[in-house]
């Protein structure tokens, strides 16, 4: 049996929920800034998750609902564009304190911390999206807590494939067998699984009836004592998810 090394992270959805009421919002301000009439909804939003990466999103979009939009000149300078100033108000969001860490999640890391275990961040976010969100939520010294934050176009396919796990185990120097990665949807399960790792899946509205057979165990969070976890699937003694129940896993 092989030693556990490192806690590999999924951001979105899985550290804080940043989708419906973070990045869609930012989405839309974006839109709106720009003249255009485009309103991604809760609902439409949903379905758009199924992309990962916001500037693929934005072309998944143009797809279904603006397809003549695809043969437009400077196709690619105005999904940027929108991407960057999606990403501003995003940040801004998190400066102004709108976005909050998942219950259970400070205690983990800090946990993980103790007992001398690598952490990294594993995500298709934007690198300043990550980076905004540890320092708005834990403080700018948290950055140090993470040994890499693997993140956004640094691989060029992005989940569902296991390039962006891959890319991390490498630079870490380390093999499938020493990590354990956290995850909240179907994209990221099947490209943490497909890497050959070990997950655990807190899920979230938009991904409760995700496929998550894969998955070591599914909770409907981490939970924390005042805040117990609901386990869906697997088995954990206790009523929040720690350092001991990860042990339990491998
Ligand atoms: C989730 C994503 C991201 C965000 C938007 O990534 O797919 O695209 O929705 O962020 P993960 P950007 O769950 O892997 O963290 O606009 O910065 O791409
Ligand atoms: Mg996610």
């Amino acid at each position: 049996m092989s030693e556990l090394k490192a806690l590999l992270f999924d951001v979105d959805g899985t550290l804080a929920h940043t989708e419906r009421d973070g990045h869609r919002v930012a989405f839309n301000k974006a839109f709106k800034d720009a003249g255009l009439d485009w309103d991604w909804t809760v609902g439409l939003y949903g379905e758009l998750l199924k992309v990962t990466g916001g500037k693929e999103r934005i072309r998944f979009f143009l797809k279904s609902h603006h397809p003549l939009m695809l043969e437009r000149e400077h196709l690619d300078s105005l999904v940027r564009t929108l991407h960057e100033a999606k990403t501003i108000h995003y940040i801004t969001m998190l400066k102004n304190g709108e976005i909050t860490l998942r219950a259970g999640v400070k205690r983990l890391l800090e946990e993980a911390r103790t007992a001398k275990l690598i952490l990294a961040v594993v995500t298709t976010t934007t690198p300043e999206s990550v980076e905004h969100l540890i320092e708005s939520t834990l403080g700018k010294d948290a950055l140090d807590w993470f040994s890499l934050l693997a993140a956004g176009d640094i691989v060029p396919t992005k989940k569902p494939a296991p390039d962006i796990y891959l890319y991390a185990m490498d630079k870490l120097g380390l093999t499938p067998e020493q990590c354990i990665a956290f995850e909240d949807s179907e994209n990221g399960i099947r490209s943490s699984v497909s890497a050959g790792l070990k997950t655990v899946i807190t899920t979230n509205d938009y991904t409760v009836d995700d496929d998550f057979s894969d998955a070591a165990i599914v909770l409907d969070g981490l939970g924390d004592p005042d805040c117990p976890a609901r386990v869906l699937s697997g088995h954990m003694d206790n009523n929040y998810f720690g350092i001991e129940e990860i042990y339990q896993l491998f």
